[in-house]
């Protein structure tokens, strides 16, 4: 494709204003300062295109949580978005800060928002140290628009700004990511989704649109670059790059109907859960299925590459999302440690104390006390690590990390009012409570335990080398 001298000047000419104005939309999207839904795709303001880009009216915009959406400007009839790849400061949640890599200025990227049959021209300047590509995951383009570097093109080299030109032939979920030393520019966050409506609109109206791209990060304790040699045992278990409790609810009036769109592009497959609904998977990266191929589920499982669309009827409550993956509603934890469950420790203690005064022998009886002794101060962690549990709950600890969110219902919601309402009052009657604090309550029906005497096994040294390594 061919970019005129005069579209060139356009962006120059918009270039005193454009920032500040994607600046004002980044602010909008990434802290929801507003909190209300924004217009589809703000056009960066003081722009000289000859045309404009009305907020677009047929489609419910997307919200992708703690991200935002790029603005796009209409250039003769092609939608035109400007994506920079770059460094960028992220925090995963207060307390835990990297180096990542991402695209003007976030991790994930900004969202990518348009309608089947649109013209699409996307700029992709290149600030990294290194060459890059962009391959538009799932999308049905030419050969040479696909991004992989070396064989669909030459790599974009620091500096340099490469255009992809194509018409979207297709909708549904679908994500970008870069197609040149991949396995480091993903492991360091460089991701982000492309949405695309259907020209003819939903077959059942959706009130609430939320994105969520799925990563993984090896963010080794007391460090702040993630390690992108890591393959399995990663330390960080991200929606959107974010941890909870960092991560924003899903909120939404109760009878609305709800899209969560999810997009895997970590190193794992996660079994995504949400409570509450029987919810129906309507589509995945070969777009949105036709209605008969809907299907109910409540855990789906999004694999690596893949997305999934997920939609239900709203109900009333606070209700739990979250990778059903137990140790991915987990921050960063050691995997290669003794097991300690049921283990008397109090004579090992007393002796550890000696060498080490203010050990603490944990994990007897769980490892519900690690959140306890964190939040309390008194036992520290190493530094720009989170605990592996946080967050806390109307009532007491939520013992998560990682991939875990709330999606928040409620009766008396303005429509498209994106604040967090707080925590949900149960009506009276309606919530499970302390009947008795007597061991001995009641008279359960239990099986008989086996009979004959508990095996008694003979101290073997275990070698904690080999633990977890098969
Ligand atoms: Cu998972």
């Amino acid at each position: 494709m061919k970019v005129s001298r005069r579209h060139m000047f356009g962006w120059a000419g918009a270039g005193a204003l454009a920032p500040l104005a994607l600046w004002a939309q980044r602010a909008l999207g990434q802290d929801h300062a507003a909190d209300t839904m924004p217009a589809a795709a703000a056009e960066p303001a003081g722009s000289q295109a000859k045309a404009t880009a009305p907020a677009d009216a047929r489609y419910t915009p997307v919200r992708t949580l703690n991200g935002w959406t790029l603005p796009y400007r209409m250039v003769d009839g092609v939608k035109e978005f400007h994506l920079v790849a770059e460094e960028v400061e992220h925090e995963f949640a207060p307390g835990s800060r990297a180096k990542c890599w991402g695209y003007n200025g976030t991790t994930p990227g900004p969202t990518l928002e348009a309608v089947e049959g649109d013209r699409v021209r996307i700029y992709l300047t290149n600030r990294l140290r290194e060459h890059t590509s962009m391959h538009w995951h799932g999308l049905l383009l030419p050969s040479g628009m696909d991004g992989v570097s070396g064989l669909s093109q030459p790599p974009i080299k620091p500096g340099e700004t490469f255009v992809y030109e194509f018409t979207l032939r297709q909708h549904g979920t679908h994500m970008y990511h870069p197609h040149a030393d991949e396995m480091v520019q993903m492991a360091v966050g460089m991701m982000g989704m492309f949405i695309i409506h259907p020209r003819s609109g939903e077959p059942e109206p959706i009130d609430r649109d939320y994105a969520v791209l799925l990563h993984n990060w090896a963010l080794h304790p007391g460090t702040y670059r993630p390690d992108p040699s890591v393959m399995q045992d990663f330390d960080l278990w991200t929606m959107n790059s974010k941890v909870f409790p960092a991560i924003e609810p899903m909120v939404a009036r109760s009878g609305e109907r709800v899209r969560v769109r999810v997009g895997n592009l970590s190193m794992w497959n996660h079994p995504i859960h949400m409570h509450g609904v029987q919810f129906l998977v309507t589509g995945s990266d070969g777009g949105r299925w036709t209605r008969n191929l809907w299907r109910p589920e409540v855990t789906e499982l999004v694999g690596v590459g893949q997305t999934r669309d997920l939609e239900f009827v709203a109900v009333p409550g606070d209700w739990a999302f979250h990778c059903h993956m137990s140790h991915h509603t987990m921050n960063a934890m050691g995997h290669e440690v003794p097991n300690t469950l049921g283990v008397d420790q109090s004579g090992v203690e007393a002796e550890i104390r000696k060498l080490l005064p203010g050990y603490m022998a944990m994990g007897r009886d769980g490892m519900a006390e690690h959140q306890e002794h964190t939040d309390s101060g008194h036992m520290q962690g190493p530094e720009n690590t989170l605990p592996m549990m946080m967050g806390q709950g109307p009532h007491g600890n939520l013992e998560m990390g990682g991939m875990f969110t709330v999606i928040k219902v409620r009766d008396d919601l303005a429509r498209g009012d994106y604040r967090d309402p707080g925590w949900y009052a149960n009506p009276k009657g309606t919530q499970a409570y302390c009947i008795s604090t007597d061991p001995e309550f009641g008279s359960p029906v239990r099986r008989a335990a086996v009979s004959g005497p508990a095996p008694t096994l003979k101290a073997q040294p275990v070698d904690h080398s080999k633990m977890n390594h098969g």
